[in-house]
């Protein structure tokens, strides 16, 4: 018997129970509520936002896809939000010869490390998905998107078993510190990392990425909320803890409190 088949009843009606409303999981009163009788589950939000991804793994499964939509749906570009036109001069280099020099390193616990550049990244089997980017700021716009499953590059890397973690790395500074500043960085667990509709973009409404929006490649986790989804993607780095990055929390903006389990 498979591992969730297993799972008893009254744990199975909780997670139904609460599913409409994940997205509104940390600071929810209900849900303090509703997990009155689990003595110890939600002692922090680190461990809601830890029930949140456990919950939406139950109830949707692991590869439940994001909703896809048509042509007709795309009734406005694609609104640019947070960076939107990197100065990093490393960034600057790259979009002056029109990213010709672009390279995608995936490097940390793989057999074999990449150095991909934008024809390898575009001769690989691409996916194109029509789909809703849901910022947390409270605003969604449909767009379509075309690139590369990172399954397929994860598989070319050839991912060790203890790796747990795909980090991505970006040009942007996303904040001004007095020692430089903080790039832009996020993560998923490989769960996401392999689900089908998890692309490296190169490709927006059936052209090229606009920098706006993330050139030359900027992931999709169609499942996630818009902060995890890294733009003017600069490597990919295999890891078994979130610990050693940033702050540890996996992501600039979950150093910054927000929860690293972004599901909608
Ligand atoms: N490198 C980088 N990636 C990023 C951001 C950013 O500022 N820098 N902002 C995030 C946020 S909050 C959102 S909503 C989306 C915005 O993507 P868009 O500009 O294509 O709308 O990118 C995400 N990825
Ligand atoms: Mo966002």
């Amino acid at each position: 018997m498979s591992k969730k088949s297993s799972i008893s009843r009254r744990h199975f009606l909780t997670a139904a129970t609460l599913g409409g409303s994940t997205i509104a999981l940390s600071g929810c009163d209900a849900f303090d509520n509703l997990l009155a009788g689990d003595s110890g589950v939600r002692e922090t939000i680190a461990k809601a936002n830890d029930l949140t991804y456990r919950v939406q793994r139950l109830l949707f499964g692991r590869n439940a896809l994001a909703t896809e939509y048509s042509e007709n749906d795309i009734r406005q570009p694609m609104r640019p939000n947070g960076d939107t036109a990197p100065e990093d001069p490393d960034y600057v280099a790259l979009q002056a010869k029109n990213f010709a020099d672009y390279k995608l390193e995936v490097t940390g616990l793989v057999e074999k490390p990449l150095s991909l550049s934008l024809d390898e990244l575009r001769n690989m089997p691409s996916r194109t998905q029509i789909t809703r980017h849901d910022c947390v700021e409270g605003w969604s716009c449909i767009a379509k998107w075309t690139g590369v499953q990172l399954s397929r590059v994860l598989d070319e890397a050839k991912v060790k078993p203890e790796a747990r973690y795909v980090v991505f790395r970006c040009f942007d500074t996303i904040e001004q510190t007095l020692n430089g500043g903080i790039k832009y960085y996020g993560s998923v667990d490989l769960i996401d990392a392999r689900h089908p509709q998890t692309i490296l973009a190169y490709g927006m409404n059936g052209k090229t990425l606009p920098i706006a929006n993330g050139a030359p490649v900027r992931v999709r986790v169609e499942r996630q909320l818009g902060y995890k989804m890294p733009k003017y993607l600069r490597s990919i780095e295999l890891a078994s803890s979130l610990k050693p990055f940033g702050q540890g929390h996996g992501g600039y903006w979950e150093d910054n409190g927000y929860d690293w389990y972004g599901g909608v």
